[in-house]
């Protein structure tokens, strides 16, 4: 049986797997590839269901128009014309910010697309902007920029070689890694405490990480950035920083070292509900750790206080000595270079009803409802979409589902009709996954080892399909405004995207050249003759090459997050005193809960529900409610309640569970396929409800305009007789 090797593009451990296949192309089997570089053979539920999103009937294979609720299939040549003259007539009569733009999570699990939406966007040369971007890493983005210059420098934990990693609101046990690409994440946790090194999680869950560690505190909602402060000013306090090798890198210490003699860990305890003595002992134990890492993820940047989060646990890490060196946080140095431009930048332009700040081209995502349905010059009429499902993955997303209905235009470039793309007129739906070339541009510059690898196609789309980058590059040499951006799209798509990551790794820092056909190094024929991966080594130091910032120096007190400070405070000092917070109200049962979110294993975001074997057996929308708070409602395991915020309304099974923090409650994101107009059997049978018909556009991370979803005031009501109705 042939057995065909590639990089699982689902999420970013970036598996290696070995797919059976008969002589058609039809695959028969997937496993763990136990040689590939990274992940040494590791594979979950969900990349073995890539053979169902390949055969899935529900999967949309011909370009449709809509015309009323009913769907028409046509021509691709039609397809793609009535989707250039959509947009340029909104762009005519209402100016190129009229249109929008959206590129979800699977643009950056792709390489044709990673390649083609850039071309695409400055094609349309709009400012509304968008991306999932806003719903995730916004935080660390710019965290980054204000401490190294480039929102790309990101600090990777080195997981491989630490003897204590500090985890904030991140469950790789569940999630595979994020901003950490590892292949096998749970293996490498085993060995820090194989090899006598620790692991501390702070979550206000519980987690299947947690039971990894050697110790876990609960933390309220949104506390870190001021658990951080306190850690902060143990170390610094009692000296513990030590003159370490990145004194002649860093600025503002001594600013950080004031700022945090305010922030004993006294002051933090209500507002992150971890005990003083905990946060000392944790402080003295990171600092004290021969190589240390603390580590933040989403649960750190979908809420307010993001991006402090995010530059605070740069900041112990730097300040313990651990960054830049072995067991620390470290950069990589990738096969093809993602720290591109000189610097990123911030607020060159805003939100036209909010006054959010683009980020390096972008707007925040929580701010796109307001823009579609808040009329007047510079309104959003027409929408893109691209592999992006924000009705269920950004804020308030049932705002955005009825703003949408309301628009002149809408193209989904995607394979499925779900709640997003059922609002579009066209839907350019591209091949799949495994029909395509594939490099991961983005994720092995985020991983615990330098490597590369080269997938290629299983085997040749059908005749009658088109790439995500086929469709993105007719589009842009449609639309495209001067004669240099058509030439420019023209040649890359005559390169296509095989070639053009040959020339990116012949120009890179292991490359071979482009000419020098002798010289040793990377090419794209060297990927293809190791199936498995070439392994590059370990992270090593960076600094101070990799800086970006204007004296090649880290700012550890970046004069905008500094002043941040003071809205963190108002909060800190407020819940001290408020019993009405989200999450205090464990016995009285009026008092709200704070909501949270969580992933699990067998689901992938919004939408791998349409697989059976990710989604059969008990049902995984449920609310986790510590049993005190079920308690004071009258809430028993199973029964079903309805959970209120500010912007709406669910109905969930509730499952009792002491892993939650009392007064936390949690609903995983990516359910609630119950509306009408989509084509996916399987998920509509497993429906759920969306945890962003509750989350809140207003709520964002000042610092970034990163939606802050995490810790969103909930009332949680018992239903009774809706239970009794359903039997
Ligand atoms: N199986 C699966 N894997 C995935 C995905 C998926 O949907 N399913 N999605 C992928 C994507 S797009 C991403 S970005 C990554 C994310 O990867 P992770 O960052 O590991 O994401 P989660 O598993 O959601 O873990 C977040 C944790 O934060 C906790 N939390 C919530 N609020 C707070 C808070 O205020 N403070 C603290 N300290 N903790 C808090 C939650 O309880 C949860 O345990 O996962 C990727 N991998
Ligand atoms: N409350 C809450 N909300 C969250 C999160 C959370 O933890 N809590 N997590 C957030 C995070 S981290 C993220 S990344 C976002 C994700 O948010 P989105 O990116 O908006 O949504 P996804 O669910 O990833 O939807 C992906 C879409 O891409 C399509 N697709 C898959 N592969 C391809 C392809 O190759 N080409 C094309 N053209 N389409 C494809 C799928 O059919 C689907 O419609 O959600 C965010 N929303
Ligand atoms: S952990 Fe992620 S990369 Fe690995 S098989 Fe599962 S979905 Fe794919
Ligand atoms: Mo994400």
């Amino acid at each position: 049986m042939p057995t065909h090797f590639r990089t699982c593009t689902l999420c970013e451990a970036m598996c290696g797997l070995a797919i059976e296949h008969d002589a058609a192309g039809r695959v028969l089997a997937i496993r763990g590839d136990a040689d590939d570089v990274l992940s040494r053979g590791h594979i979950c539920p969900k990349g073995v269901a890539l053979m169902d999103v390949d055969a899935d009937p529900d999967r949309l294979r011909r370009p449709l128009v809509r015309e009323g609720t009913a769907w028409r299939e046509v021509s691709w040549a039609d397809a793609i014309a009535r989707t250039v003259q959509g947009l340029r007539d909104v762009q005519q009569r209402h100016g190129r910010d009229a249109v929008a733009v959206y590129n979800g999570n699977p643009t950056v699990h792709s390489l044709g697309a990673m390649l083609f939406v850039p071309p695409f966007v400055r094609a349309l040369r709009t400012r509304n902007r968008y991306s999932a971007t806003s719903v995730d890493q916004l935080p660390h983005h710019v965290a980054a920029m204000h401490c190294f210059g480039h929102g790309m420098l990101l600090p990777i934990p080195d997981l491989d070689r630490t003897d204590f990693l500090l985890v904030l609101g991140a469950n790789p046990a569940a999630s595979n890694g994020s901003l950490m690409s590892a292949g096998d994440p749970v293996g490498r946790l085993k060995a820090i405490r194989a090899r006598g090194g620790r692991i501390v999680v702070l979550d206000p869950r519980r987690t299947e990480t947690a039971a990894l560690a050697d110790a876990h505190h609960f933390i309220r909602p949104g506390g870190d950035a001021a658990l951080l402060l306190a850690l902060l000013h143990v170390v610094l306090a009692e000296g513990l920083g030590r003159d370490n090798h990145l004194a002649p890198h860093l600025d503002g210490v001594d600013a950080l070292r004031t700022l945090a003699a305010d922030w004993p860990p006294e002051r933090v305890v209500a507002a992150t509900g971890v005990p003083a003595d905990a946060i000392r002992m944790l402080a003295r134990d990171f600092a004290r750790a021969p190589r240390a890492v603390a580590y933040g993820r989403v649960g750190t940047s979908m809420q307010r206080f993001g991006t402090l989060c995010a530059w605070l646990v740069t900041a112990l890490n730097a300040v313990t000595g651990n960054l830049d060196s072995e067991g620390g946080a470290m950069f990589t140095h990738p096969a093809i270079e993602v720290v591109r431009g000189a610097r990123s930048r911030m607020g060159r332009w805003r939100s036209r009803v909010r006054g959010l700040p683009e980020f390096d081209g972008e707007l925040p995502v929580a701010a796109l409802a307001e823009e579609i349905d808040t009329p007047g010059e510079g309104q959003v009429r027409a929408l893109v979409t691209q592999s992006g499902n924000p009705v269920l993955s950004t804020p308030n997303g049932a705002r955005l589902d009825r703003a949408l209905a309301s628009l002149d235009f809408m193209v989904s470039i995607d394979f499925y009709l779900n709640e997003t793309t059922r609002h579009a007129h066209v839907v350019l739906p591209p091949a799949g996954p495994l029909e395509r070339d594939h490099y991961d541009l983005a994720f092995r510059a985020l991983a615990v080892r330098d490597t590369a690898r080269f997938s290629p196609a299983l085997r040749a789309r059908h005749k009658d399909e088109r790439h995500d980058w086929e469709l993105l590059a007719a589009l842009a040499e449609q639309l495209g405004g001067d004669r240099r951006a058509r030439w420019q799209v023209k040649v890359m798509r005559t390169l296509g995207p095989a070639r053009l990551v040959d020339l990116a790794l012949r120009t890179g820092p292991y490359g071979a050249g482009v000419l020098a056909r002798g010289r040793t190094g990377l090419t794209l024929k060297a990927l293809r003759a190791a199936p498995h991966g070439i392994d590059l080594g370990p992270l090593r130091p960076a600094f101070p090459a990799r800086l970006r910032t204007a004296n090649g120096r880290i700012d550890l007190a970046p004069a905008a997050l500094v002043a941040d400070i003071a809205r963190l405070a108002a909060h800190v000092d407020g819940i001290g005193a408020a019993t009405s917070a989200p999450g205090a109200g464990t016995t009285d049962a009026g008092g709200t809960l704070a909501l949270v979110g969580r992933r699990e294993l067998r689901s992938n975001n919004s939408w791998m529900h349409n697989a059976e074997r990710l989604v059969r057996g008990k049902v995984r929308c449920t609310l986790l409610v510590h049993p005190a708070d079920a308690a004071a409602r009258g809430i028993a395991d199973g029964d079903t309640v309805r959970v209120t915020s500010r912007t709406g309304t669910v109905e969930v099974p509730v499952q009792l569970s002491d892993a939650m923090m009392p007064g936390v409650v949690s609903l995983p994101h990516g359910w609630g396929h119950g509306r009408a107009g989509t084509r996916l059997g399987v998920a509509a049978a497993h429906a759920g409800a969306s945890i962003n018909d509750l989350t809140d556009d207003a709520l964002v991370d000042e610092g970034s305009g990163n939606a802050a979803f995490s810790g969103v005031a909930v009332t949680v009501v018992r239903v009774g007789e809706a239970r009794a109705d359903a039997g």
